[in-house]
């Protein structure tokens, strides 16, 4: 039976940790898959999520299931952090959040409940994108398209975005990267958003939102712009957030499923659907990571110490972006890679091309993905004059 299965490659971005593990230079630099690094290279557990687990420890009393939808207390703390506290949206009581297995297992839930509940429905991702979203959203079903993200010249080509989304036929769904693009950088202005906003009424579209790295842009509130304003100016909105980046617990798999509906009546519809598809898949999802948020997020003493480790997070790599482009200055290459500190999140496009790319991985031991994609929080003050020597040389 099995002779007749081929063998494919595995996952590019997640076998750079791999050929980066291999590597016996003591100089290399992994500036490949996107999890958060401190200036020593860790990614260490948040102090309040080491709190949080010791709270838990002590005093969790069941493992037993938590139900489709998870644990009620993890959506009543979620949805006013993406919503905001006093969205409109809750007052109207017509959002409902479903646990999942981190934004990956949020992300099949709403391409699973698009499959089957909204048929006929393409789906539009930009051009670029994460990859993933390729291989969820096909594996799911669903017709996939792309909308035009980044120019040639390695610039954030919002107009022919805008002309693309005014063709999509109506009733499709259009995926948004709510802050820090993956794998770009390239995020949307307030105004930008205002006016993807009034091609999506005009054309009666559904907005999918991926909302992986909220609080790593500008701020938790600021990062949550483009959610609300969908959240509150329509009727109806997909939300997918995730807690693997912003509370550093990836591998707890954390994360929600938003559904904004018209009215109460219809969200608790679509909610009902959503269980369902929830337990074709998993039938419940992991507790543990959730329980952590739960614990933060209802102690102020926990809430205010993780607000403020993220925002040092969030500021180390947005200083980080001023500094690596300040240090190709004596290079002449400042201008080229000014972008990098335009962009926002752990990634960027630094225009790179694949063969520089490789070059930076055999000759300077410095990892990166080969669409010229950079996790600037791979970097560091000590190891930025390396990094910036071997750009310059692969750049000559
Ligand atoms: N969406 C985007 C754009 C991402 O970069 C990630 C990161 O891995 C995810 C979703 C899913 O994150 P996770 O499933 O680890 O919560
Ligand atoms: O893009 C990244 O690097 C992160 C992490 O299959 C990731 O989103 C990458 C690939 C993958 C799962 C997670």
């Amino acid at each position: 039976m099995f002779e007749r299965i081929e063998r494919v490659p595995g996952d590019a971005i997640l076998g750079l940790i791999e050929a980066f593990n291999k590597d016996n230079n003591p100089e290399k630099v992994d500036l490949g898959v996107g999890v958060y690094r401190d200036a020593a290279g860790n990614t260490p557990i948040m102090r309040a999520v080491k709190e949080a687990e010791a709270i838990l420890l002590k005093n969790e009393t069941t493992k037993t299931y938590i139900g489709s939808h998870g644990d009620p207390r993890y959506a009543k703390v979620i949805l006013p952090l993406v919503l905001g506290a006093d969205s409109p949206v809750l007052e109207q009581q017509r959002a409902s959040a479903t646990q999942a297995p981190g934004g990956t297992g949020a992300l099949r839930l709403a391409a699973d409940f698009i499959y089957t509940q909204l048929p006929g429905s393409s789906i539009w991702v930009s051009d670029p994108t994460w990859p993933n979203h390729l291989g969820i959203f096909m594996g799911a079903g669903l017709a996939l398209y792309k909308y035009p993200y980044v120019d040639a010249e390695n610039r954030l080509d919002f107009a022919s975005m805008l002309e693309t989304l005014k063709q999509i036929p109506q009733g499709d769904v259009v995926v948004l990267h709510a802050c820090c693009h993956n794998p770009s950088g390239f995020d949307l202005s307030q105004e930008q958003w205002q006016q993807v906003l009034e091609v999506v009424k005009e054309r009666d579209l559904l907005p999918l939102i991926d909302f992986a790295y909220q609080g790593f842009g500008e701020g938790l509130d600021e990062d949550a712009y483009g959610v609300r304003l969908m959240a509150e100016k329509l009727d109806n909105v997909l939300i997918t957030s995730s807690c693997s980046k912003n509370f550093g617990i990836y591998r707890e798999r954390t994360g929600a499923l938003i559904v904004v509906a018209k009215d109460q009546e219809q969200m608790e519809n679509v909610r009902s659907q959503i269980a369902i598809v929830a337990r074709e898949n998993y039938s419940n999802p992991p507790a543990h990571g959730g329980s952590i948020v739960m614990e933060i997020l209802e102690s102020e003493e926990l809430a205010k110490d993780w607000r403020k480790e993220l925002t040092e997070m969030r500021d180390r790599i947005n200083g980080l972006r001023r500094e690596f482009v300040e240090a190709l200055k004596p290079h002449g290459l400042d201008e080229k890679f000014a972008c990098v500190a335009e962009q926002r999140g752990m990634f960027s496009y630094t225009g790179l091309s694949a063969e520089q790319v490789d070059r930076l991985r055999d000759e300077f031991s410095i990892y990166m993905v080969r669409s010229g994609r950079a996790n600037v929080a791979g970097m560091s003050s000590d190891k930025l004059p390396y990094i910036v020597k071997a750009i310059a040389a692969v750049c000559k």
